[in-house]
């Protein structure tokens, strides 16, 4: 719940943490939207040329007929470019599988042209497990998680993560997974410091978000964006540093939270991967690479699981 994960990630003795999954926001969900237009971030613009240069492949690696089950609903032309090149064959069931239920519904209305939707407000796991049960024999499911969602998770959180996809899954499914590629520092950092400014305020607007969902009073100047790279983790951190030492109250969590001059709130790690590092991350959760396509603009790679 919003409250007490507020609470708890800021009354932490050491580094104060705020989850991601609370960026989006109305506001937020349209901020990130912006950054996926901005030139230096390259990310959501290389998902969507593997996925149109992969899709019209995806029969022969999947018998007919096809579920597709898509952690996070899907929306716009990376998820019907799947849909499609897989209905050109046989009707496609899709099952998005996301918290929001207005992002659901969205989902259903943009797809129910290409596929029979059955929209899941669940997590992940628990949505892929009644994504599972639900399909009928015979029919293979096709697990998508696109977009680099997976680097959100710490790496060990992200093997667990796809342990639990695969103990889903039969023989015959997959998952196809999307993630970013490690590249030159220069760019990481500016994909996640662009010059408008578009980056720092999806980050501020958590606060935004906390003064106003829970009646706190985050003096928004008072802290900068901040992205950083840790090597060692391989992976963009973005935090918000305090300008100055600062007491704030979030009144609807029953709470105080104290801030040093130059302390930062940690809101969100993209972790960024080596291509071969998917195959084998995907081999010790009981998968089989079965392909993998990369684009060379951006790195960036989708790989084809099977269970
Ligand atoms: C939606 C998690 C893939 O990690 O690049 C973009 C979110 N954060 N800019 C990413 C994000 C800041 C994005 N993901």
């Amino acid at each position: 719940m919003f409250a007490s994960d507020v609470r708890e990630g800021l009354s932490r003795p050491g580094q104060k943490q705020l989850p991601c999954q609370y960026f989006y926001d109305e506001v937020g969900t349209a901020l990130f939207e912006a950054i996926t237009a901005l030139p230096e971030y390259g990310l959501t613009r290389a998902d969507t040329r593997l996925i149109r240069r992969l899709a019209p492949t995806l029969c022969e690696h999947m018998p007919a007929p096809v579920a597709v089950a898509e952690l996070g609903s899907g929306s716009g032309s990376k998820t019907r470019r799947i849909l499609q090149a897989l209905a050109g064959r046989a009707p496609v069931t899709y099952y998005p599988i996301d918290l929001s239920p207005s992002a659901l519904a969205l989902c259903a209305r943009e797809m129910s042209a290409v596929a029979a939707v059955h929209p899941i407000a669940e997590t992940y796991v628990e949505g892929l497990r009644r994504a599972a049960c639900a399909r009928r024999p015979g029919e293979s499911l096709l697990v998508l998680f696109l977009g680099s969602t997976i680097g959100n998770f710490a790496r060990a959180a992200a093997e667990d993560f796809l342990r639990d996809v695969r103990a889903c899954l039969m023989p015959g499914d997959a998952l196809l997974v999307g993630t970013d590629l490690i590249k030159p520092l220069a760019r990481m950092l500016l994909a996640y410091d662009d010059p408008a400014g578009v980056t720092a305020a999806f980050n501020r607007n958590l606060l935004v978000r906390i003064n106003r969902e829970l009646d706190a009073d985050f003096a928004l100047r008072s802290f900068a964006h901040e992205a950083r790279w840790d090597a060692q983790a391989r992976r963009i951190e973005m935090h918000l540093r305090s300008l100055k030492a600062q007491r704030v109250s979030i009144r609807a969590a029953g709470f105080e939270c104290e801030l040093r001059k130059d302390e930062t709130i940690w809101t969100e790690s993209c972790h960024k991967f080596h291509a071969a590092e998917i195959c084998e991350m995907g081999a010790a959760a009981g998968f089989e690479c079965r392909a993998q396509w990369l684009d060379d603009t951006w790195p960036f790679a989708e790989t084809l699981l099977a269970a």
